[in-house]
């Protein structure tokens, strides 16, 4: 399925096309905002590179504005340790271990067994638009496109844990993939569930993405599918399962990925001291697609935005659109409703004059949850979730 020399061509041919590769303007208000654009990666059609090693590709806002999947060869790709290239369906093994009463070596064809069910979620990246923050933060420097949706297709976690029989203590259950650090003394990366989390019906082992086998850079063959969470929780090159009887105090769960323990993650920006949690679930948020934040456009009698929507971890109740600053708002009309963790579509008309003119986008879930005018700000730009501003210039 995954060739050996496909997986190892990876970063030579993505060097290969740098040189003379067309820019991509991500209009970061902090710092270099031209990125290249690349083909170069199997299985990818055109991304927005922002780091070449490990890889972190970004998708261009155009390829939200074609439907309300985002299809696997523009889904954006993210890893911290190089990317598991040793990969071979035949022998992967999916090991249970821990507390548990009977410890397991799944392999594919034993998982196939197990009952397949869906569930169409969208997959964010705890930093999606860190690049927009002000004042700026470490880290990659993300414009509007670490995320995507997509159909998922696996097996539910549950069943697998069923099987293996979590034993009486068990807390919390810790997940690894094939990945590993490049350093001696560097953290593998591996994220943890609460059992009861872990046990919900909800949560894949995602052996599909869009109707295809995941491709490699998206996790192939085995991924965590977290319907509702940030995808720091959607471990990908899944090969290692563990309960544990107490809480998980691995790197990746009791240092990195943490927020404030605040409304909204927000603190003053500068604020460093400060209660902290490991980020969780997400918040709603919407964008415009169908223009990008400072773009030009001509006047027109009448202009119809397109975006997208998502409600966190419930469903989009409305989208609100705003031409004036916040004072008023309208409804825009939702696109169809494919599941609770899906984007939905919105669109609402617009009479555009000459000259400056800032939309603004507002999501609300169906449990109330709706997001503020008011930006966020913490120090590893985390969860982003104010009302988005989209300024064009209408000449
Ligand atoms: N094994 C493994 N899984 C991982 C990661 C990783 O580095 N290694 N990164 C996580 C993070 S932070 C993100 S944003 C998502 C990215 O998923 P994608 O590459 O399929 O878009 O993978 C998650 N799962
Ligand atoms: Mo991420």
């Amino acid at each position: 399925m995954f060739t050996r020399r496909a997986a190892l061509t990876l970063p030579l041919a993505a060097l290969a096309t740098r040189a003379g590769a067309a820019d991509i303007d991500l209009r970061l208000p902090g710092g270099p905002s031209l990125r290249p654009l690349t083909r170069a990666f199997p299985g990818k059609g055109e991304m927005i590179l922002q780091r070449l090693v490990p890889p972190l590709l970004e998708t261009p806002l155009a390829a939200f504005d074609t439907g309300v999947i985002t299809p696997n060869d523009r889904f954006f790709v993210r890893w911290h340790w190089p990317v598991p290239t040793e990969i071979d369906p035949a022998t992967w093994r999916l090991a249970v271990g821990g507390a548990v009463t009977t410890p397991l070596q799944l392999s594919l064809a034993e998982l196939a067994k197990l009952p397949q069910q869906e569930v169409v979620a969208v997959n964010q990246c705890a930093g999606n638009a860190r690049g927009l923050f002000e004042p700026r933060v470490a880290g990659a420097q993300w414009g509007q496109g670490a995320w995507g949706n997509a159909r998922w297709r696996g097996v539910a976690l549950k069943h697998v844990l069923d099987r293996a029989g979590v034993a009486a203590g068990a807390m919390v259950v810790r997940f690894a993939g094939a990945d590993t650090p490049p350093v001696e003394g560097a953290p593998q990366f591996r994220k943890a569930l609460a059992v009861d989390h872990a046990r919900d019906g909800e949560v894949l082992v995602a052996t599909h993405m869009n109707g295809e086998p995941l491709p490699l850079l998206n996790g192939a063959p085995l991924r965590l599918v977290v319907p509702g969470w940030y995808s720091t929780y959607w471990v990908k090159a899944l090969n290692h399962i563990e309960l544990l009887p107490g809480a998980d105090d691995n790197f990746w769960m009791a240092k990195a990925y943490l927020i404030p323990d605040t409304p909204g993650a927000h603190v003053a920006p500068g604020t460093k001291d400060f209660p902290k949690k490991p980020i969780a679930a997400m918040v709603p948020r919407a964008l415009i697609t169908s223009l990008t934040d400072g773009d030009r456009a001509p006047v027109a009698e009448r202009l119809t935005l397109r975006g997208i929507a998502m409600g966190g971890d419930q469903g989009v109740a409305k989208v609100e659109i705003s031409t004036d600053a916040g004072a008023t708002w309208r409804n825009a009309t939702l696109g169809v409703d494919i599941g609770r963790y899906s984007f939905r579509r919105f669109e609402a008309a617009i009479a555009p004059v000459r000259g400056p003119m800032t939309i603004l986008t507002r999501a609300t879930n169906s449990a109330g949850a709706t997001q503020p005018l008011a930006p966020i700000w913490n120090p590893s730009g985390y969860q982003r979730g104010q009302v988005e501003a989209t300024r064009v210039e209408f000449v």
